[in-house]
Formats: C-alpha cells, structure tokens, sequence
C-alpha cells in the first residue's frame, strides 16, 4: 500500500496504490489524511489531484476488516478533513468509485471521470448502508431522486449517466491524470463551490418518501438495508447535516454487524473466490470459437452468451427449418434485449452477424468449443457426441449441457473423452448467471480449467459439481420439492406453504414455480427413471400431471388460472384428485414451514458434501442463490443453516 505525492507545478497529485482495488483498509485511511495534513501546510501547492494507480479507483472500505474493530482514522473523518482542506481536491476516477470510494470523492471540491468510468454506493448489496456520508452528502450533491436511486438499489452507474445526475463534474478521455491537473489548474481562476456538506437539499413531500417505500420495501423481499437507506436518506434531507451523520453511522454501525450483512459478505466473497478453485492448477485452452448443438430455448441462450462474450457461433440444428427456428430463437432474445433497451438495432444486428447457422457438422471441423444442448433424451445425445467426435479436432473441447444424464453415459465411446466435460446452463442461459460445471472421470485438468475459464470469459458464477441425479442444483431441488409436498400430505395448505417461502425472501413458492415451469418436466424425469427400473414412489405432483394439470400451460396444476390470468388460485379440482393423499395435521407457522424446506435443503447439501459432489458448502450456496432464487440476504442453505 502506498500513497505518493508529487508535482506539476502548482497542483499536487496523490497517487494512492493499495492492489488489487485500492479498498480503504486502516493504511490507506491513515496515508491519505497525512497527505491532506502534508499539502495544507505546503503554501506552494494551489490546488490537489486525487488519483489511484491499478484498474481501479478506490473500490470502497476494506470489507476484509468488517469483522474487526474499527481504526481511526475513521472514514467519515477522513472524507469531512478532505473536504476541509485549505486547497480543493479533484478526485480523478477511473474503473469503479464505489462506496467509501465515491465517499472520498464526495469529501473532494470537483470529480473528474474517465468515460469507461462508474460510480456507485453499493453498501446494501453487502446489507449495510453507506458509512461515510453516502446518504448525506449525496442528496446535497446530486438531489434526493438521484440519491434514493442510487443508495437504495446499489446498482453503480457509468460516468456518462453520473454527469447527468450530477454525481461528477466532468467526463474525460484519454490521460486522466493530464486531463484532471488541467481541471484542477481551471479551478484556481474561478470561484469555489461550497463543500457539499454546507450545500442545501429539498426534501420531496410525505407522499413520495411513502411511494418509495412501498416500491423498495416491494423489491427487497425482507431484506433490510435498503429501507434502512431510506431512512438514512430522509434524514439527510429533512434534518441538519451532522444529526443526519450521526444517525447513518448509527445505522451502519448497527447493520454491519447484522446477520444480512454477514450472509451478504458470506456470497460476496464467495463469487469471487469460485473463478478460481484452489485444486485448479492446469493452464486453461484458449477458446476463440465456439458451436451449440440444438437451437431450442437453452441452445438459443447458450449461443446468445458466448455472441455476448463476442465469442463467433456456429449454430448446429438437424434440417433446414429447425435451423430457422434456431436462428429466430436467437433473433427473439436480442431483440427482447433491444426493446429493454440493454441493446442498440446495431449491436443486435452485430450479435446475430457473428452466427453461422447450418445442419452440417463439417462446419465445426475446426471449432475450439462445442456445446450440446439437444433434446434430453440419452441415444439423441449420444448421436451428436459421435458425430462430434468424428467431425471434431482431437483437442477440441466437447461439452453437453445436460440437466440430468449421467455425462459419463453420454461420452461413452467417444474418442478423446479427455476433451469431454459437463457445462450446465440455467434458463435463460444468457441471463443466468449459474454454471455447474460437471467433470467426468476421464476430463482432463485442462479441460476443467477451460470450463472455469469459459465462465469469466462468459460472466458466469462457476461451481464444479460432482456426477449424481440432478449434480448439485437439481438434488436439492427435488428434495425441496419432496419435503414440500410431505408438508402437504400432513395437511399444510399448498398455499400457506408458497406463502411462506415468499416471506422467506423468494420470489415464488415451490408449487407457484412448478406451475409457471410446468409440472410435465419432473414428472417425465420421473417415469424416465420408472422406466430405467428405478423405485420412485408416486408424488402429488404425478397425480396432477396425470390428471392433465401441468400448470399454468394447461390452465392449472397445484393452483387454477383464469384464462389469460397468471394469479394462481386454490384449485377445488386440485383439492379433489389430492383429497385422499392429505391427512390432517398441525397447524404450522409460516417460520416452521421455511425452516422445514430450508432444512431439507441444508441436510441434501451435507450429503452432496459427504459424497464429494460439491467441494465446499459455499458452492452449494452460490447454486441456490443464482440458479434457484434462494434470497441472496439468507446467504443460501448451507450458510443459512451455519455451515
Ligand atoms: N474490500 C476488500 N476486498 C475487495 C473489495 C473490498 N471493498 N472489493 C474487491 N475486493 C477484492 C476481491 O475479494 C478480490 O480478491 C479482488 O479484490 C478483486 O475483486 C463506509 C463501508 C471493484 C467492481 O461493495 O464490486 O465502502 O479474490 O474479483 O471483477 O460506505 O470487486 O482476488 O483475493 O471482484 O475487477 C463498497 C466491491 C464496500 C465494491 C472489481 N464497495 N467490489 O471487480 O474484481 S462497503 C463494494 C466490487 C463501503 C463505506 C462502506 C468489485 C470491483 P481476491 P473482483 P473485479
């Protein structure tokens, strides 16, 4: 860690260089309040460039030291002394300004951006809010709305949108050290603005605090920081700045040490370390083309992810028409992309250009990745992979996305099953940001290593998975499933089940998902696994799907639909077909029934463990909170239950 200060002229710049994003650990702090002490007393410096070394400006406070007592100098001291200082300082940003970042250049007169630059408070994403006058001075800064928009969802925005909400004060390209001493030397020859601390705020009426509230209090799910940041925000907008201080560091103080913020910091560090298990040694194969086998819903996300990655695609469909639908598929999702506006026409347009489409796997003779994500039938599969395998270079890496066949069985036979691996997608493909990543006994080191590195190039959260029914994911699921439906048969109401396992933070409850899914797909799994010889015993869910209820997409399943209506209704036919199925039994709280389900899920994940088929408990966490909705806050099954 270093914090340097050097010349050009009249302007002072500080460099601060604290690898790998400059966190604001207690060294940091202490090296920065020096350099203010240093350069107040320096008569011949006018005026302070604040600049970071690395890929990043300073990402925020060190997040390793949250579980540690706090050093002075404390942070927001520190961003009130920069703002203080007897000659103004220019935050010159580049990468991320994020949290305590974005604070420190808030303690600064002037904020210049590089244009690839962003800017963000994103302290509710780790369950706190900001420590350091994030919702005090940002209000003052750029407004309440922008401020509310800001704090409360966590999201950072790029510069061009932060000069517009006035959170910088000019976007540059190019030298941004040259460009921000220009800017700095601008501002010795015209009058100061006030420090923001000293800037007035106009606080909306009651009704529009009440408005956000609800709307926040809508999307968090049970999440507390982002309505705690609202009241923070409030505060800074109805009282005096340093009541308003004191109450956000009351608040930060009191959350950080909170369970949210520790489940939060649990994932958050678990992300990062998942692009790099330690078992990986191998040199990863350099991946610049790539093929999908199958143009259906997961083989168009698939193809639609790697054209993200700007990855070519060579898209492989049985005949000319499947080929089109393929093709529309694909052209659907960009599209979709474009009417949300995550897209221009032209970078649409440049996705599908970057698409050959064709049934002739000569196309993939020198292919460096192939995808298959054909129909999930074993001889469909295994047909693909031996074609592949007598298309395909030796070395090229050979990949199925099955959900739920052995992969060994799928590989069988195939020569060089060394460049053979499992990469299973989560619908949709493109948006999920899962990937299970499924060696078989025969994969080689590389081959995996190409995997974890075809996640980064992709965006993608890797978990290596073990080979079971259902690897890690998909286990759990039907176990939460299976307990779901034993609360059933001892009488608690399928509602009263969904609607406590939305109070626990998802989005759905196990019934309402398995209507918008559709019942159909497990139930096949099922009789798939019936037909094999297996002894599964008949669920609730095979007397439904027997009965034609596979769900909302035929009118009903667990609950009824009206037509053209999505709002799940208890079903009196549902009742009927499962009268004879459901004993009476204990009432259950809403708590007892989350604590059931997510104890199951927990007690599947220490067997997954046991048996090997996931690494750490921390993996099983990262697949349930991004591929099966479990609320991030929770921190997944396995930490949830005190893994
Ligand atoms: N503290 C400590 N370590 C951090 C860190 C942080 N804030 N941010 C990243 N790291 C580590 C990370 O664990 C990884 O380590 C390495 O840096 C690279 O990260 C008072 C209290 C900046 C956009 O929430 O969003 O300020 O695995 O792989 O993809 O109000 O990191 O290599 O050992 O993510 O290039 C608010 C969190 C803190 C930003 C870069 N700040 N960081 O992404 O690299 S709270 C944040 C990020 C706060 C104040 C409050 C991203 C990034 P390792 P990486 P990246």
């Amino acid at each position: 860690m270093s914090v340097t200060i050097d010349r050009d002229g009249e302007v002072a710049v500080v460099t601060v260089d604290n690898p790998p994003v400059n966190a604001l650990g207690q060294a940091l702090r202490q090296g920065l309040w020096d350099a203010v002490e240093t350069l107040d007393s320096d008569p011949s410096v006018r005026a302070v460039v604040l600049i970071c070394a690395g890929r990043t400006f300073i990402a925020g406070a060190d997040v390793t030291e949250f579980g540690k007592p706090p050093v002075p100098p404390h942070l927001p001291d520190l961003v009130d002394r920069l703002e203080q200082a007897t000659k103004p300082w220019v935050a010159a940003i580049h990468g991320s300004a994020l949290g305590g970042g974005f604070e420190v250049a808030m303690g600064c007169r002037f904020r210049v951006a590089l244009d690839s630059a962003s800017v963000g408070l994103p302290e509710v994403t780790l369950g706190i809010v900001p420590g350091a006058s994030g919702t005090v001075r940002t209000p003052r800064l750029a407004g309440v709305e922008a401020a509310v928009e800001l704090v409360t969802t966590g999201r950072p925005v790029k510069a061009a949108k932060a000069l517009s909400m006035g959170l910088v004060d000019a976007i540059v390209s190019g030298d941004l050290r040259a460009e921000a001493v220009a800017f700095a030397r601008k501002t010795l020859v015209q009058p100061l603005p006030q420090p923001i601390s000293a800037r007035p705020v106009t606080s909306p009426d009651g009704a529009w605090w009440d408005d956000q509230r609800k709307a926040i209090a809508r999307r968090a799910r049970g999440e507390i920081a982002p309505l705690r940041a609202l009241d923070c925000l409030r505060m800074a907008a109805e009282k005096p700045f340093a009541e308003a201080m004191a109450h956000e560091r009351a608040t930060f103080l009191e959350l950080r040490a909170s369970d949210q913020a520790a489940a939060l910091r649990h994932i958050f560090f678990a992300e990062r370390a998942a692009p790099k298990p330690a078992h990986l040694e191998a040199k990863p194969r350099e991946i610049h083309s790539t093929a999908v086998i199958g143009g259906g819903t997961m083989g168009a996300g698939i193809a639609a992810a790697l054209r993200e990655a700007g990855l070519p695609v060579v898209l492989i469909e049985r005949d000319a028409e499947a080929v089109e639908r393929g093709l529309a598929n694909l052209r659907s999702i960009f599209d979709g992309a474009v009417k949300r506006g995550k897209l221009t026409e032209a970078q649409a347009r440049t996705r599908m250009e970057g698409v050959t489409a064709g049934s002739d796997y000569a196309l993939l003779a020198d292919t460096d990745l192939v995808i298959e994500a054909v129909f999930e039938d074993l001889s469909v599969k295994r047909a693909v992979f031996a074609r592949l395998g007598q298309t395909c270079r030796a070395d090229a890496i050979l990949a199925t996305n099955t959900s739920y066949l052995d992969p060994r069985l799928i590989a069988e036979g195939l020569p060089n099953p060394d460049r053979f691996i499992g990469l299973h997608f989560f619908s949709p493909a493109n948006v999920m940001k899962l990937l299970e990543i499924v060696p078989t006994p025969t994969t080689a080191p590389g081959t995996l290593a190409t995997g974890f590195a075809l996640a980064r190039q992709l965006g993608k959260i890797p978990v290596q998975a073990g080979i079971c029914d259902g690897f890690i994911g998909n286990r759990i699921l039907k176990r939460y499933r299976a307990e779901a439906e034993t609360l059933v048969r001892d009488g608690t109401p399928i509602a009263a089940i969904d609607a406590a396992m939305r109070a626990y933070g998802f989005a759905m409850g196990p019934f309402e998902a398995q209507d918008l899914g559709g019942l159909d797909i497990a139930y096949l799994q099922r009789e798939g696994a019936r037909a094999a010889g297996q002894d599964v015993p008949e669920t609730l869910g095979d007397i439904l799907v027997r009965a034609g209820r596979k769900g909302q997409k035929t009118g009903g399943g667990w609950y009824g639909y009206a037509p053209g209506d999505r709002t799940p209704k208890p079903s009196d036919t549902t009742a009927g077909l499962l009268a004879g199925r459901i004993a009476a039994g204990p009432t259950l709280t809403a708590e007892e029934i989350a604590s059931r389900l997510t104890s199951a899920m927990a007690a599947e994940g220490k067997a997954i463990l046991a048996e090997g088929i996931a690494l750490k408990p921390s993996d099983i966490d990262l697949v349930e909170v991004h591929g099966y909705g479990y609320p991030r806050w929770r921190g997944g099954p396995m930490f949830a239950a005190g893994g």
